[in-house]
């Protein structure tokens, strides 16, 4: 038998299912690799404190990340919310000791419901331990503008731009998401040579809870699956924009994306690939 591909997420938990490990690991089954996952925190939304992160001892990330490593082995790995700089420094000593080549860095800063999913002082940790040592980083907007000081993103060029200067960082890849921005959904990919975009219909819904994590979760599974990067970020924009396509909610609360819409579908989004 051919074994699936081993996939890790280093990442948050979020208890609603739409976001963090539950959607690296939906999206994971989905693609058919075989997931796994280091918690990082535990996200709650508390009734009476509004504190809502429960971030995980060094030591209970050490002992999952050694245990995936020993029980499994890792062919590639993606990372979502790490919170503190405690963690990230840990995360990528823990990545660059293991030798695992195929990493995704999801800089993951706020959550839709406005958790604060990384400390303020964390972002210099995120930029010069982890970012360095990526396969691909994927910001949004917001990321992107916090990882170049505050500085504005309003339109396509700004995005190049910022895909440009985020490269500098030492990633080989940088995917900047435009999603947020008016207009179809553009994501702007930079290798350090040439600048690809990738567009998608704006779909009209609230319901887009965890598509970041999604996202950078199928890219690193088709990664890992042997595809190049290009061909990887254009199927994973494809399978979360199908899922977005598909989102839902149980409550009045934004909802999640829909992580089986492609498979039960059997259809993907089409996505318009463009270098620029
Ligand atoms: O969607 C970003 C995100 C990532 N990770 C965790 C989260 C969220 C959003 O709420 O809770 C754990």
């Amino acid at each position: 038998m051919n074994y699936p591909s081993r996939v890790m997420t280093i990442a948050g938990s979020a208890a609603g299912g739409s976001a963090g490990i539950q959607a690296d690991l939906k999206t994971f089954q989905e693609l058919d690799v075989y997931g796994m996952s280091i918690v990082t925190a535990i996200v709650g939304r508390h009734p009476d404190t509004g504190k809502n992160v429960h971030s995980q001892t060094i030591e209970a990330i050490e002992a999952q990340f050694d245990t995936a490593i020993k029980q499994v082995g890792v062919d590639g790995l993606k990372t979502g919310m790490l919170f503190s700089e405690k963690v990230i420094e840990t995360v990528g000593g823990l990545i660059r000791n293991s030798g695992i080549k195929t990493v995704v860095v999801d800089p993951v800063m706020i959550g839709k419901m406005n958790s604060k999913l990384l400390k303020d002082d964390a972002i210099e940790a995120l930029k010069h331990q982890l970012i360095p040592m990526a396969t691909i980083i994927t910001p949004n907007v917001p990321e992107a503008s916090m990882l170049l000081d505050g500085r504005e993103i309003d339109s396509i060029d700004d995005l190049q731009q910022a895909a440009v200067e985020l490269h500098r960082l030492g990633p080989k890849y940088v995917l900047v998401k435009g999603g947020r921005l008016a207009g179809p959904a553009i994501d702007v990919l930079y290798d350090g040579r040439k600048l690809t975009a990738f567009e998608a219909p704006r779909i009209d819904t609230v319901n887009t809870s965890g598509a970041g994590c999604t996202y950078s979760a199928a890219i690193a599974a088709y990664l890992t699956k042997g595809k190049p990067v290009t061909e990887a970020v254009h199927l994973a924009k494809s399978f979360v924009t199908t899922a977005i396509a598909h989102g839902f909610s149980y409550t009045d609360i934004v909802g999640p994306t829909y992580h089986a819409a492609e498979r039960k579908n059997g259809e993907a989004h089409r996505i318009i690939v463009k270098t620029i």
